[in-house]
């Protein structure tokens, strides 16, 4: 069933390399956030050993299977403060910059800044991920400029609040229907339904029975007609499920990845790249065992 979902649809295309999604992909997190704790010399320091330790994770994430690295240099974390427009772009851009160089991958860049839309695009990104879904001031504009592939991300409120007291009438219902408007507006401003991908932002402002009726009617999700992303690596709701710290989360987030990819994600969202690609593998495998 999910395999054959979107083997009709042309493979997207980012920035000159060909995202194929017939069957489930995997996409590795490198988070690049600041050290606020430096001074200007040290700040310079630990940015080029930050670097280079963004390089090692990036390497091997694609050598285990990535099909796409995300890039995000702003801390979205539940309860996060803002970081400031320069500071998020002297901390991706450089690395877009080197990976485009090295690596033969698709890279995402996780922001919601135009700016470094723009500037990211220009420096090899083949996918904007933008976990508010093209709302800040300007960013529809940047993002239909740059003709890459957008994920359109569900939140519930800011980063900074968004746990305190989520509400919804209907969850599945809710977020769908969010994510509708948001495709209209992307529609109004010229980019077209092929560009998008849509996200329901698991931990994003929602407890964790939103988080889990969301994944139980993924499918309904998959109806609104645009490949899923899906993002549940090392959550809080496995914590909150299993009373386990971040590093002890491995074994439930790849179940909840397989458990997404059968209900219709297309794009796995993780930490773990070499052990998702595996588990992702025995649907591959099972969803391809009976085909003529
Ligand atoms: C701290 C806590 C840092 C949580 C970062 C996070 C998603 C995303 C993030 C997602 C898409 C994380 C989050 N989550 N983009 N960016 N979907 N499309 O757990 O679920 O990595 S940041």
């Amino acid at each position: 069933m999910i395999s054959d979902q979107y083997s009709g649809r042309p493979a997207l295309q980012c920035a000159g390399r060909s995202l194929d999604l017939a069957r489930p992909v995997v996409m590795g997190v490198i988070n690049v956030t600041p050290d606020s704790f430096s001074d200007g010399a040290t700040l310079y320091r630990n940015a080029i050993l930050d670097i280079e330790k963004a390089m090692a994770r990036a390497r091997e994430m694609v050598a285990s299977g990535a099909a796409i690295l995300d890039i995000g240099g702003e801390s979205t974390r539940p309860g996060a403060s803002p970081v400031s427009v320069s500071e998020e772009m002297d901390r991706v851009l450089p690395l877009v910059t080197r990976i485009t160089a090295e690596l033969e991958t698709i890279i995402s860049v996780d922001t919601s800044t135009p700016e470094l839309m723009r500037e990211a695009a220009a420096a090899g990104a083949g996918l904007l991920n933008d976990v508010r879904a093209l709302t800040r001031e300007g960013a529809l504009e940047a993002a239909a400029a740059t003709d890459l592939p957008i994920c359109l991300m569900h939140m519930q409120g800011e980063p900074d609040r968004m746990q305190v007291a989520p509400r919804y009438d209907d969850v599945v219902e809710d977020v769908c229907e969010h994510l509708r408007s948001r495709v209209a507006c992307c529609e109004r401003q010229g980019i077209a339904r092929s560009r998008l991908l849509l996200d329901p932002g698991f931990g994003f402002g929602k407890s964790v029975t939103h988080n889990l009726e969301l994944l139980r009617e993924l499918p309904r999700l998959a109806e609104v007609g645009f490949p899923l992303i899906v993002g549940l690596s090392r959550k809080s709701l496995i914590g909150k499920l299993l009373g386990r710290e971040v590093g002890q989360r491995l074994p439930a987030s790849l179940a909840l990845a397989v458990l997404a990819a059968e209900r219709g994600a297309s794009v796995i969202r993780t930490h773990d790249v070499a052990a998702t690609v595996d588990a992702i593998s025995m649907l591959t495998a099972l969803e391809e065992c009976a085909d003529p």
